[in-house]
Order: C-alpha cells, then structure tokens, then sequence
C-alpha cells in the first residue's frame, strides 16, 4: 500500500509551547500520533522542517515513492516558497493543503498561499483536529482520481 507524506513547515515543532490561543496546546508528537491512529494500517511518512529545501525534498521523495497523497502544512512557507510550489507541481497524486487556523480570518500576510494553486483541497481552521480530518479526505481523493477537483488538477495546464 502507498504511504501518505504529511509535511510540516517551520515552527510546527513549537506546536504546543506557544500561541496556544491560535494553535491549541496540541504537541507536533501528539498530532502525528492522533495521525498514524487514524492510518490504521496506511504507511505514512510523517515529517516537520524549519528548513524550505528539506520540505522540497521530502516532496520528491513523494514523487520517486508514488505516494498514494501529499498533506501539507508549509506554515509560513505557504505563502513564500516557489521552490515548494514547482516540487508539489511534479507530484501527480492529490494534494491536500491543511492549515490549523483558518488564515483567511488572520493577518492580510497569511492570505495568499502560493500552494493552494496547485492543491487538490485546502483545509484550514479545524484546529490540530484538521490532520486525521485531512487523512480522512485524502481516503477519498486517492482512492477516486476522477473528482472533479483532482481531475481539474490533472486538466489545468499549470
Ligand atoms: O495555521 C497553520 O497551521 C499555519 O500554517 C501555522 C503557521 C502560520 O505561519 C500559517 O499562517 C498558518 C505558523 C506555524 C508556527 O506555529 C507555531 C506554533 C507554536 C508557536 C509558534 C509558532
């Protein structure tokens, strides 16, 4: 069975310690615990880097493994990194962006993510909750490639 790659940007290993008002007080380590729960018995390769190349990385290991799906939080990186953006653009499996807040109420700054251009489905706001919610979908997404927001993924020239 494929694995799931859930990838997470910097600072998401303070989950926790700070902010809690906007993050919960939810652990990076509890997160990927409540994750491999809810994968039951779907290989995933759960990872967090402060570091934009690692995260590039990552993702073509995704690409060379033929993940069965990526889940992504780039944090900050969403809306900075092009590299980001160009590796998830060679990944042809559905994407799903996840954001614990829902950033379109936040800051101006934090409301043009350069990945949702190439996301299958965005998902933000649901709390650290989001991550089993977004393996949840990705079930679906990966099982079915003819929704039509993965197959307009596959048509749109990007
Ligand atoms: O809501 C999210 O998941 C974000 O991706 C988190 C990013 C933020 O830049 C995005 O706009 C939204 C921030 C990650 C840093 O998380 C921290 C956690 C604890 C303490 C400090 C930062």
């Amino acid at each position: 069975m494929k694995p799931i790659f859930i990838l997470n940007g910097p600072n998401l290993n303070r989950l926790g310690k700070r902010e809690p008002e906007i993050y919960g007080t939810t652990t990076l380590a509890e997160i990927e615990a409540m994750c491999r729960e809810a994968a039951g018995s779907r290989p995933l390769r759960f990872h967090q880097s402060n570091f934009e190349g690692e995260i590039v990385e990552w993702i073509h290991e995704a690409i060379d493994e033929g993940a069965a799906g990526i889940i992504i939080n780039p944090a900050a990186l969403t809306f900075t990194s092009i590299a980001i953006l160009d590796a998830l653009k060679m990944f042809p499996g559905p994407i799903i962006e996840l954001h614990i807040s829902n950033i379109h109420r936040r800051e101006s700054y934090y409301h043009n993510s350069f990945v949702s251009k190439i996301a299958t489905a965005v998902m933000a706001g649901f709390g650290p909750t989001g991550y089993p919610l977004a393996l949840q979908a990705m079930a679906g997404l990966a099982g079915h490639e003819t929704a039509p927001s993965f197959r307009h993924r596959r048509d749109r020239n990007i």
